[in-house]
């Protein structure tokens, strides 16, 4: 499954063909959730396979054998992608984890039906952006970018892969009554990983000991996940993401958006967060504070 050129129109929003058919999208819509299951739901860039790292390391208490052996898209593959329902074998007796970027809108119906837990993982769309504008760089399934102004743009007006940020972290933090839903943010791993991990297992009902914590903590940091094949999309090919144009683990901070926003760029961000956010009460950490 190449269509590295293709682009599939899902409900108003675009999705890279190589990794979604319109069949793949639909029957995502119709997913029956467990449970037992436990969702990641996150607009890209927002600390998704780190997460992904987490929940892998707290069903494991701590050992690392199976996040050094199975790459994450085996272990926490996104519903929404062609191969998920080869992946998931249904019904299951162990709590599956499942990813997703779909927004709340299309993915909250299958949802409402179940008592599954989700994991939502946000960041601040200044990092989200820029993370965002070099992964375009190497993804070879998603357009090719010009230049970060037309990206920003395109980044505020909701018409990049994946659809609006906006609607993204406002549809599924809105769901916090609705649904079995913890809300996490990049920044929070980013400035308390071990506070993290312990508040996700404690909501995932499986709480460590301090030494499993220890080795989880230890098995996250952005050093470990960088040098794990299992986690650092090194095991595809150049084709489909060009190593020579950067990694996936890129830098894992908070604030790069610094180093590459114009004062200009910034003012222009900040009067359309301010007036699509007018509705939202949540507060972004934009830089690492000492
Ligand atoms: S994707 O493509 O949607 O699955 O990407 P996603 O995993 O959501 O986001 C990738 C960014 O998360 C950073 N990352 C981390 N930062 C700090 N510590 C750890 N352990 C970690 N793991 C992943 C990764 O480097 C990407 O951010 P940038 O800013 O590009 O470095």
């Amino acid at each position: 499954m190449a269509r590295l050129d293709v682009t599939e129109i899902f409900h108003g929003i675009s999705f890279p063909g190589h990794l979604h058919t319109q069949d793949s999208l639909q029957l995502a819509l119709k997913f029956q959730f467990q449970e037992t299951d436990i969702l990641i739901a996150s607009y890209p860039k927002s600390g998704t396979t780190w997460m992904q790292e987490i929940v892998t390391l707290i069903s494991s208490r701590g050992d690392p054998h199976l996040s050094q052996t199975v790459p994450n898209w085996t272990r926490a593959p996104w519903l929404e992608q062609y191969y998920s329902a080869a992946v998931m074998k249904v019904p299951s007796t162990t709590p599956r984890f499942i990813t997703t970027h779909l927004p709340h809108h299309l993915l909250g119906p299958a949802l409402q039906r179940s008592k599954a837990k989700v994991i939502y993982v946000s960041r601040n769309p200044k990092d989200v952006a820029v993370s965002f504008y070099h992964f375009h760089k190497m993804a070879k399934f998603l357009p090719e970018v010009d230049s970060f102004p037309e990206f920003l743009t395109r980044f505020l007006n909701g018409t990049l892969h994946f659809g609006s940020w906006f609607d993204h972290v406002k549809g599924w933090t809105s769901q916090t009554v609705t649904l079995n839903l913890l809300h996490i943010t990049y920044e929070e791993m980013s400035m308390d990983l071990h506070g993290t991990i312990k508040r996700v297992s404690s909501f995932l009902q499986c709480p460590l000991l301090e030494d499993e914590l220890h080795n989880s903590v230890k098995h996250c940091s952005f050093s470990s996940m960088k040098d794990n094949q299992m986690i650092n999309y090194t095991l595809i090919p150049d084709e489909i993401m060009d190593h020579s144009k950067g990694y996936f683990m890129r830098k894992g901070q908070i604030g790069d958006w610094k180093n590459m926003f114009t004062e200009e760029q910034n003012q222009y961000f900040e009067s359309i967060f301010s007036s699509k956010m007018q509705d939202c009460a949540l507060e972004f950490v934009w830089e690492k504070q000492d």
